[in-house]
């Protein structure tokens, strides 16, 4: 398998994180969004919306973070990462989802480009709006781990499900934008605990082949 992806987007590292909790070896691909090398004619042909993460299997190629790590799962399903029964499913795909969806894209280098060279919208503004979608959602977050009977050592149980593959990633954004996040101290409290396992530790942005 080879993983077109690029250091800092947390997109791609919720797949390196995925790949491996399952012990997956890849050839590692960097595309440099800072340098616009997802923009370019030869990425294109890789991927429709011009976005990493890429995963290609063979001849087949795979786009969207999440779609990856589903189709990992059923390709690969030990350890699983969407593990119990549906109502549980459910839940990790809720979490998972409460980052991918209601987080992340907001603050995606070309909604920040656009803000910026579209809208002329000051540096500073640009920050303010990046820390209140993360500081906004990640409180949606906690609340629902906070004292739910499903958390454990993890988002979901004691072992890394599919929601602490988005949540380690967007927690290292947080932290490069200095977000503020002493409200959340359970989401802090699980992402500590993924830290401590390789899979989470030695996939990180600041381990990565092409960080700068
Ligand atoms: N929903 C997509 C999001 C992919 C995505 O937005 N990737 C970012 C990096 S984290 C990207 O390629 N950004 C390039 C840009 O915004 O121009 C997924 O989960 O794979």
């Amino acid at each position: 398998m080879q993983l077109y992806n690029y250091f800092r987007s947390s997109a791609s590292y919720r797949v390196r994180i995925a790949l491996a909790l399952k012990g997956l070896k890849y050839d590692y691909l960097p595309v440099h969004l800072a340098h616009n090398e997802h923009l370019q004619e030869g990425y294109a042909q890789l991927s429709v919306s011009k976005l990493v993460p890429v995963l290609k299997d063979g001849d087949k190629l795979l786009s969207q973070s999440l779609a990856i790590i589903e189709y990992l799962e059923e390709t690969h399903p030990e350890p699983p990462l969407l593990p119990g029964d549906a109502f549980a499913r459910a839940r990790i795909r809720a979490l998972t989802l409460d980052v991918a969806c209601e987080i992340h894209p907001l603050n995606n280098l070309r909604v920040l480009r656009y803000l910026v060279h579209d809208l002329k919208v000051s540096e500073d503004d640009k920050n303010r709006w990046y820390r209140h979608w993360v500081e906004s959602g990640l409180e949606v977050v906690e609340r629902q781990l906070r004292e739910h009977p499903a958390t454990g050592r993890f988002c979901h149980g004691d072992t890394p499900t599919m929601a602490d593959c988005a949540l380690v990633p967007q927690i290292a954004n947080a932290q490069r934008f200095d977000c503020r996040l002493d409200h959340v101290p359970t989401v802090m409290r699980i992402h500590a605990e993924c830290m401590q396992l390789d899979a989470f530790a030695k996939t990180q942005a600041s381990a990565c082949p092409d960080a700068a």
